[in-house]
């Protein structure tokens, strides 16, 4: 039967007959069978990549191109008066993620089924993904974010286990999601939800009874966790994760006739962050049910488990008070005290221990200490967790530390969110570049005029999609023939969003003294900031009320707009990146561990204005000086404040006029008019009088950079060398080329 057929067959009707719906769901359906047959018989070992995040995105399109059946349904749809673009609509977004972690486990995945690499997911079922983000007097709202449908991607299987917590037992059941590779195989997402789950316990829209974890336990993607319940969720989460997964796996080492004492030649765990971490103690307590002792059963799992750290940020790195545990997990309390008093045995340091003297857990000191790798997610990050956020692991264990530079992968990155640019680089270089990305250097010949030209074109083209799209979700107009000057991450201080903003009263205030901008600039911000994180919050109202401000101001309006982007994810990167001229990646250098958007950018033919932090290291050092706009201060020199707690934003206040005039407008009139004074006043505060992330310390650098880079966009044949040598370099960031690191130097499949 050909596609066609299938199509009748599923729904009973000629395809110009069928629903937009029916089409989905009928591809849907061909699309897993597809896959199904890609299937394999596993190799001996295999790789459990455990993450709480997996932000997929929509799965339709990538799913086409990685079976090679989407011209032939483009195709197939056009002639029958359809169009793929909105079939695509049809497909709710499985946001099961917060940002960068999230989606780097599913580019992960993608690139190990690519690869031919027996490398499974595992993760939770949320029936929530990541709220729903609107604003409404200029501020952000966050609802319920379902994305389970009667048909969805999501398969069930017969798997399920108990797992128990203190004085509850509750039974997980396992579900798959298809992982088909480009040309590749089919591996399995296993996503495990909780049996007794109810919907009907929440109440208006996204409140729901903390407590009750035999209803509740996978409704939500972390959950708030600014109070007590929260936070405890979230560990009955994990331990519920890894539970699952720990049984999962000895299961299926054991089917392959493992004899446990040799699970590391079976299995090997990476574990993204420290959500995971207590598959170390499950596996541990569940090597010795079996008859195995303690120091053996933690010398296994010491050869079975690799942690990937994804930050430094203090905040971020889990600390569980052991009461927590004692309530939740109280089964793992034995294990995790044998495990620190092991450790301690052998490293008298206190500071390295598990268990602090305050008694809170440090997740990531037993991945170091019962672990056999740790790695950092770039070049610099790497180093500074060597040399001071981790120095006195590093010092014990030297060969544990290893870098794997994160990447993307091309497949949704490229081709499926820029056909244009797609087409146009094969028929320059051919197709080598889809399974081999260091082949895009072919293409850095080819600064002739009529590829120039092509590639301004695209940049066009996209460019009038995105204000297309824009016009028809949010009814906002931008300038095609303007700069699109794009920020799209999770709204976080130390991103600097508010760096930006301050940028643009800056502009502002210029236009209004007459200083025009000889090409008009659209500033563009897609982000979402934790349903708790007030200051954050500020920043988003600060932006809503600079978008209203600028847009009704006829002075400024046709120089300047500000546009800030609703609900960004996953769906709406795919449309913006395309179109974009310039990726903002201004970070406090030190913060970002990596970033991986600065390379989705980059390969879209952005140039990058960036800080030297995270990646941003890397594409600098790959492109070139004249081809990336770097300013600020160096991680060094950021980690020097801190050291000497010396860095008082006032002073940059009272000794810079522009910081002044932009800081005060912020609280002005004009401002207040349009928004609450509260926040703008709080977010005002914050900057002036705490600034923990030195917005201040390289305002002035970044206002020049941007003034430059404005300036260069100007001869667009210059530019237009910039973009192609950009995407010429990008083949380093492949996740292909980050996923034959992790199996070349840990896996070893
Ligand atoms: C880094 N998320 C990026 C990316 O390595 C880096 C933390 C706690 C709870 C829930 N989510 C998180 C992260 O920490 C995260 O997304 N980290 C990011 O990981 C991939 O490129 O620099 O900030």
């Amino acid at each position: 039967m050909n596609l066609e057929q299938r199509i009748i067959e599923i729904n009973d009707k000629v395809v110009n007959q069928c629903s937009n719906k029916e089409i989905y769901s009928a591809l849907l359906k061909i699309v897993q069978e597809e896959a199904e047959k890609r299937q394999q018989e596993d190799g001996k070992k295999k790789v459990y990549y455990i993450s709480a995040e997996f932000l997929i995105g929509k799965l339709l399109s990538n799913n086409l191109i990685n079976l090679g059946m989407y011209e032939e349904v483009r195709k197939l749809l056009m002639e029958n008066g359809k169009n793929i673009c909105e079939i695509e609509e049809m497909e709710p977004e499985p946001s099961l993620g917060n940002g960068g972690l999230g989606r780097l486990a599913a580019c992960f995945l993608d690139s190990m089924a690519t690869l031919g690499l027996n490398g499974d997911g595992i993760g939770l079922n949320y029936h929530f993904g990541l709220f729903k983000q609107s604003f409404e007097d200029h501020l952000q709202m966050e609802d319920p974010n379902p994305w389970i449908e009667q048909n969805s991607w999501l398969t069930r299987t017969e798997v399920s286990y108990p797992v128990t917590f203190g004085g509850l037992t509750v039974r997980s059941r396992m579900y798959h999601i298809g992982v088909t590779g480009y040309q590749g195989r089919t591996n399995q997402l296993h996503l495990f939800d909780l049996e007794s789950i109810d919907e009907e316990i929440i109440q208006d829209g996204i409140s729901f009874d903390k407590e009750n974890i035999k209803k509740n336990l996978t409704l939500f993607l972390y959950p708030d966790d600014s109070d007590e319940a929260g936070r405890k969720l979230r560990i009955y989460q994990q331990y519920f994760m890894v539970s699952s997964a720990a049984q999962y796996i000895l299961e299926e080492c054991v089917k392959k006739g493992c004899k446990l004492y040799d699970l590391p030649d079976y299995a090997v765990i990476q574990i993204n962050d420290t959500h995971p971490s207590m598959v170390i103690p499950e596996l541990v307590r569940l090597l010795t049910l079996r008859g195995i002792s303690f120091e053996e059963a933690a010398e296994i799992v010491s050869k079975t488990c690799a942690y990937t750290n994804h930050t430094i940020l203090a905040e971020a790195l889990e600390k569980w008070p052991m009461e927590y545990l004692e309530e939740a997990v109280p089964q793992l309390v034995p294990v995790i005290k044998k495990l620190d008093k092991l450790a301690r045995n052998v490293h008298q340091d206190p500071s390295v221990a598990i268990i602090d003297e305050k008694d809170l857990v440090h997740m990531a000191h037993m991945d170091i200490h019962y672990g056999f790798s740790v790695n950092g997610v770039a070049y610099l990050h790497t180093e500074i967790l060597k040399k001071s956020e981790l120095k006195k692991f590093y010092d014990i264990y030297p060969e544990k530390f290893s870098n794997k530079t994160n990447g993307i992968t091309f497949r949704r990155w490229l081709l499926q969110c820029n056909p244009l640019l797609t087409q146009l680089i094969t028929s320059r270089i051919g197709e080598g570049y889809k399974k081999d990305a260091m082949e895009l250097e072919k293409l850095a010949a080819f600064d002739d005029e009529a590829t120039l030209k092509a590639i301004l074109d695209i940049k066009r083209q996209n460019k009038t999609a995105l204000k297309e799209y824009l016009m028809s979700t949010q009814g906002v107009d931008i300038n095609e023939n303007s700069i699109y000057d794009i920020q799209v991450k999770r709204l976080h201080e130390y991103k600097r969003q508010q760096m930006n903003a301050l940028y643009v009263i800056h502009k502002y205030l210029e236009i209004k003294k007459g200083n025009l901008p000889s090409t008009p600039v659209t500033v563009i911000f897609g982000a979402k900031a934790a349903p708790a994180y007030v200051i954050a919050k500020d920043i988003i109202h600060l932006i809503l009320c600079l978008q209203e401000l600028v847009g009704n101001d006829p002075q400024v309006s046709p120089y300047l707009k500000v546009v800030m982007v609703e609900n960004y994810n996953v769906s709406k990167a795919e449309k913006l990146i395309p179109a974009c001229d310039i990726s903002q990646q201004i970070s406090l250098a030190s913060k970002e561990a990596s970033g991986t958007g600065n390379m989705k950018f980059m390969l879209n033919g952005a140039v990058t204005l960036g800080t030297m932090d995270g990646a941003n290291v890397e594409i600098a050092e790959l492109v070139g000086e004249d081809n990336i706009y770097i300013f600020g201060e160096s991680s060094e020199t950021v980690i020097q404040h801190y050291e000497k707690a010396d860095y008082v934003s006032k002073e940059y206040y009272e000794t810079d006029e522009e910081i002044r005039e932009a800081l005060d407008f912020m609280v002005g009139a004009e401002m207040t008019a349009i928004g609450h004074k509260e926040n703008l006043k709080r977010l005002y505060d914050e900057i002036l009088k705490k600034d923990w992330f030195m917005t201040l310390l390289d305002y002035k650098a970044y206002s020049a950079a941007r003034e430059r880079i404005y300036k260069d966009y100007e001869d667009s044949f210059v530019w237009a060398k910039k973009m192609l040598i950009n995407i010429s370099k990008a083949g380093y960031f492949s996740s292909d080329r980050t996923i034959l690191e992790y199996n070349r130097d840990i896996w070893k499949l």
